[in-house]
């Protein structure tokens, strides 16, 4: 007597759509998705994926032998026709129990071995004299990257020198925010009145998407970053650049002049800092360089003058929710603004 499985329609259509859906969805992990944490660049980022594809794979081996062993016991022992008595009732059989409990806690324990080892060398910050410190402040919604080292103080991007571990001290200007560049490492929370740390290292150049992964309020999904690896001779160059104060007001063209008047008469003195200048607040980005980062505003948009015009007509329009308020600027002020911003490289 033959076994036979009837699907209704509607469950063989479902199926069809359940693989359709599901070949969709992987065909999304290209991998070279800027945020793939399976395709990492650096040691911590190889020593997590690699945990995670040992536990993968051991589950998809506890997965095949399990459903396995189900579907055998489904169809050996179905019910036969003319056989519609009870089967024999079986109570505890301590070999079995044994085994189905000692097997788990072996995996177990297989599983934890290479998870703590990982978790230690994740956690283990390291403090050579080559280690390179930066620390990292969370801010609604937008991160601000400090070099205290070398005074240096920038935003969006944080530039890191290629080979070399980067500690990470990580904190919070307002609310719970968190930390990760999905592909050089783990992700680290940024709270409030706690000090957190991490590191990370790049074994190539590049830049490498980061993204803050703990909602945060509004523009939770725009507060994005970028990791730009250079070599130790590129880095070195960035450095010192972003400790030369360009001069203030630049000695440049008329419209530069102009913008230096609007920026620093204006409102943005409340909360920005540009160096050489008495806008020293902290509420929003250091512009003292904004015109050599390549991003804007969490890394939203490309730093180029068009955007930054449209930032500057109407920051909460750019970014639900920013906490730098439309001041109505006129055209005229705008672009003043747009050629002062650009020139401080
Ligand atoms: C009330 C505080 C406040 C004032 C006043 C203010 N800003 Fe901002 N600004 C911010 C904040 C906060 C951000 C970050 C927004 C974000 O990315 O979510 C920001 C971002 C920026 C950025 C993008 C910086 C970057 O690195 O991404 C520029 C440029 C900027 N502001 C220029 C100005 C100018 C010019 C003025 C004066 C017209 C001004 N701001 C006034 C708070 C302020
Ligand atoms: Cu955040």
């Amino acid at each position: 007597m033959g076994f036979r499985i009837r699907l209704p329609k509607g469950l063989a259509f479902l199926n069809v759509l359940i693989i359709a859906l599901l070949a969709l969805f992987l065909s999304g992990c290209a991998s070279d998705d800027p945020q793939n944490a399976l395709t990492p660049v650096g040691p911590v980022g190889r020593a997590e994926a690699g945990l995670f594809t040992t536990i993968y794979w051991i589950a998809v081996v506890v997965f095949v032998i399990v459903e396995a062993l189900l579907l055998y016991t489904v169809i050996r022992f179905r019910r036969r026709p003319g056989n519609d008595g009870m089967p024999a009732q079986t109570h505890g059989n301590t070999a079995l129990e044994l085994t189905w409990t000692i097997i788990p806690c072996l995996i177990l324990v297989g599983i934890a071995v290479p998870t703590l080892t990982t978790i230690a060398s994740a956690s283990s910050i390291p403090n050579t004299p080559d280690t390179l410190k930066v620390t990292v402040v969370g801010h609604q919604w937008w991160w601000e990257f400090d070099y205290p080292s070398q005074g240096v103080v920038t935003a969006d991007e944080l530039h890191v020198p290629v080979g070399t571990k980067v500690a990470v001290t990580i904190k919070s200007a307002d609310v719970i925010h968190s930390f990760w560049i999905p592909k050089l490492g783990g992700k680290m929370q940024a709270i409030p009145n706690q000090v957190n740390q991490d590191w990370f290292e790049a074994d190539q150049t590049g830049t490498y998407d980061g993204q803050c992964y703990q909602l945060c309020g509004t523009s939770h999904a725009n507060m994005r970053f970028r990791v730009v690896v250079q070599s130790q001779a590129d880095f070195q160059k960035w450095l010192a650049d972003q400790k030369t104060v360009p001069p203030q007001p630049p000695a440049s063209a008329a419209e530069v002049a102009k913008g230096y008047q609007v920026f620093t008469t204006g409102p943005c003195v409340g909360c920005h800092t540009v160096q050489g200048t008495d806008a020293k607040a902290k509420v929003g980005p250091d512009l003292t360089h904004f015109g050599s980062r390549t991003t804007i505003a969490g890394a939203i948009m490309e730093n180029t003058p068009q955007n930054l015009a449209t930032w500057l007509h109407d920051p909460p329009a750019v970014k639900p929710g920013s906490l730098m308020p439309n001041y109505h600027l006129t055209d005229d002020q705008v672009n003043a603004l747009v050629a002062y911003l650009e020139s401080l490289k």
